[in-house]
């Protein structure tokens, strides 16, 4: 099980840089610190041990997700890419003015298709939502640069706690790519659709990617590179560990494992131990014994069909304007709007 913390209310928020064209607020102020101790602790003292999949996502493992998009085992991005290059003109022709938000933006590849297809790009005001500063940092600059008119106004911040502090004063297409979706569980899933739908006015569109079920040797491969990008992402999540609760975790003595659960629907991402082991965990007074092959679950990743896509959608309370997929149906793009 994964967990995510409470909504953060009455949240204060930092400016970290402010121009005429560009403007970063700062939400997590010295969230990240408070949350992984108790994170960390009921994850590892769970009998199933779990660390919840938003801390791979540091500087270091914000750049090897981006290795790992490039990998030619994973599909998921050049085919999320190509249905939206082709989808693009069709989205942004209902959307001329207004906010463009991208929840868990990382590098600005995705919405630069969107962008390139708007009518009037001046009018539009891009904002990137994202806990990784230095990666949101980057990619704005970039993107101001590409687009000597477009405004942004990006926001340091976990969409799943910090969404009722987006601004509300003019349409919005909230884009959410890459099936991030599918790394939360049922529970957190509907809890975070729930609160974009409660955030979205009537004009309002939700844009979200699904990575659809296929066969079992191209999801398998997809989380097993050839080269160990894959791995090296996983294991990275124990050097966050290490460095923000002073732990001792030794990631040599735990092995990738990454399999598709058909039942379930889903590939699941462990660390196993490779040998008895005991890590201290410094700042939290805590001790872990693993056994030998015993499993820390640090990532779900939900694989939809079409039938369950519809069924979460509409449990949500949105219903699907329009479905873009690419020829195979290994991916597909989906345009929302709220349920009136
Ligand atoms: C971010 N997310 C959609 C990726 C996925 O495929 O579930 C994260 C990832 N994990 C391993 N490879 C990529």
């Amino acid at each position: 099980m994964q967990v995510e913390s409470e909504p953060a209310k009455d949240k204060i928020m930092n400016t970290i840089l402010t121009s005429d064209r560009i403007e970063i607020v700062d939400c997590m102020c010295d969230d990240f610190q408070g949350d992984i101790g108790i994170d960390i602790a009921m994850g590892l003292t769970a009998s199933q041990k779990y660390i919840p999949s938003r801390y791979f996502y540091d500087s270091h493992g914000s750049h090897l997700f981006e290795l790992v998009c490039g990998l030619p085992e994973y599909y998921q991005t050049r085919t999320e890419l190509a249905i939206l290059n082709d989808a693009a003109s069709f989205i942004m022709a209902g959307f001329d003015t207004g906010y463009l938000i991208e929840l868990g933006s990382g590098s600005n590849r995705k919405v630069r298709t969107l962008l390139d297809a708007a009518p009037r790009p001046q009018d539009i005001c891009y904002m990137p939502i994202d806990v990784s500063e230095s990666a949101l940092f980057d990619a704005s600059i970039e993107l101001l640069e590409l687009y000597p008119s477009l405004k942004v106004l990006g926001m340091v911040a976990d969409f799943t706690k910090h969404i009722e502090a987006f601004p509300g004063d003019r349409i919005r297409l909230i884009t959410f790519f890459g099936s991030t979706i599918g790394n939360f569980n049922e529970e957190n899933r509907l809890h975070l659709l729930n609160s974009v739908v409660r955030l979205m006015g009537p004009e309002d569109r939700f844009l979200i990617g699904l990575d659809m079920i296929k066969p079992r040797d191209i999801l398998e491969k997809a989380y097993n590179d050839a080269r160990g990008i894959t791995a090296q992402f996983n294991k990275n999540i124990l050097n966050v560990v290490n460095r923000e609760l002073n732990a001792e975790f030794n990631a040599d003595y735990f092995d990738h494992l990454a399999f598709f659960d058909e039942t379930k629907g889903r590939v699941e991402m462990h660390l196993k131990a490779n040998r008895s082991v005991s890590v201290e965990i410094g700042k939290l007074g805590l001790n872990v014994h693993f056994e030998r092959n015993e499993t820390i679950h640090t990532e779900i990743c939900e694989k939809f069909s079409r039938e369950s896509a519809e069924r979460m959608v509409l449990q949500a309370g949105l219903e699907i304007k329009r479905w873009f997929t690419d020829s195979r149906g290994w991916f597909s793009l989906v345009e929302l709007a709220r349920t009136l």
